[in-house]
């Protein structure tokens, strides 16, 4: 046999090898060029990491709140437009019309090989009803009806096949104009707290000065705690103790609830196209750090706290609702 056509008798030069782009950790490096002390179970995260971008990531988003707070603007602003701007979109009168029912939305992003498939539901607001509680149980509903399915497919022939529905964050979209939390916010958090991870944002805030803006935070954060609403708790972020990394992180966590400003307008700015609220008074730059933390919010939904979410779905809330469906079932089943 042609020695040239086995890999492990190959006589290519070194050279013809392909490179890793990994160093340190290079799969392709023998294990005499390593020494013998390697076994090489340290490529192992570079395995994993290989294998993951082949199959691409997914992940699911949903935005509830009053009605008219900016849920249909934000989510625009967030990842529709702008990032990826040759993508076909609906108009901007489509996009701010009111929301009546519960919609799914999934694009496809590509970045450095890397695929993302994000799928955003939009809700309607609620608040015209007289018991707004009622308004709000379709989405409730909704999230449940997510884990029941991947429950049931779980259970079922198919295993490796399951297509995962479930949200893995909710941004609640907090009135700015009220002196905090609604009753009506407190009720809905507490029964959304057991299926989604809850990230608060303070929707249109423009409105607030800054020193209201902090007051209200600050309320809101009280708030939360005397209700004891469960939101999303950061854990650390792998900062790998870069200096920058640790202070965006710090800035990150501190903006909680996430002060947020949508627009669908885009202006043009010192050769830049801004993402922008005019005012008769000036300009609101939504990607402006000093004027909303949307930036904030999207480095961590996207950069930072990605996989956190998901797992956190996994692993506490998905498991907490699969054991209490077992628990529902049990008594039936004994005897
Ligand atoms: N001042 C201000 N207005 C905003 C902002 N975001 C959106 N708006 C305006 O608020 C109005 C309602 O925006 P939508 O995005 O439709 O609000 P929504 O929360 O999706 O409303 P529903 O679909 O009824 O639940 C529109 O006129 C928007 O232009 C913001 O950040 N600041
Ligand atoms: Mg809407």
């Amino acid at each position: 046999m042609d020695s040239t056509l086995n890999p492990l008798h190959s006589t290519r030069p070194d050279t013809a090898r392909p490179k890793s782009p990994w160093g340190r950790h290079d799969p392709y490096v023998s294990m005499e060029e390593l020494g013998k002390s390697f076994v090489g179970f340290a490529s192992l995260p570079h395995q994993i990491h290989r294998k993951n971008v082949k199959k691409g990531f997914e992940f699911t988003l949903m935005v509830v709140g009053e009605s008219g707070l900016g849920k249909s603007t934000l989510i625009n602003s967030l990842f529709l437009t702008g990032l990826y701007s040759d993508r076909i979109l609906p108009n901007t009168s489509e996009m701010i019309e009111r929301t009546v029912g519960i919609s799914k939305k999934t694009v496809d992003i590509e970045e450095k090989g890397v695929r993302l498939k994000l799928t955003i539901v939009d809700t309607p607001g609620f608040g015209d009803a007289l018991d707004g509680t009622e308004s709000y149980y379709p989405v409730l509903d909704y999230l449940h009806e997510q884990f029941e399915q991947y429950r049931m497919d779980e259970m079922g022939k198919h295993r490796t096949q399951i297509k995962d529905n479930r949200v893995h964050c909710c941004l609640y979209f907090i009135s700015p104009y009220g002196r905090g939390l609604k009753p009506l916010d407190v009720a809905f958090m507490k029964d959304l707290q057991t299926h989604v991870n809850i990230v608060p944002v303070i929707a249109k805030a423009d409105c607030l000065t800054k020193a209201e803006l902090l007051r209200k935070k600050e309320t809101i954060r009280r708030e939360m705690e005397f209700h004891k609403i469960k939101i999303f708790e950061f854990s650390d972020c792998d900062s790998d103790n870069d200096v920058e990394w640790t202070r965006q992180d710090f800035e990150m966590k501190n903006s909680v609830p996430f002060a947020v400003v949508g627009s669908n307008m885009q202006l043009r700015m010192d050769g830049r196209k801004v993402r922008v609220r005019a005012y008769p008074w000036g300009v609101v730059e939504v990607e402006n750090p000093d004027h909303s933390d949307l930036v904030h919010l999207r480095t961590m939904l996207v950069r930072t706290h990605m996989q956190d979410l998901k797992e956190k779905t996994q692993d506490n809330l998905y498991e907490q609702f699969r054991i209490s469906r077992m628990n529902m079932r049990s008594p039936s089943m004994s005897f």
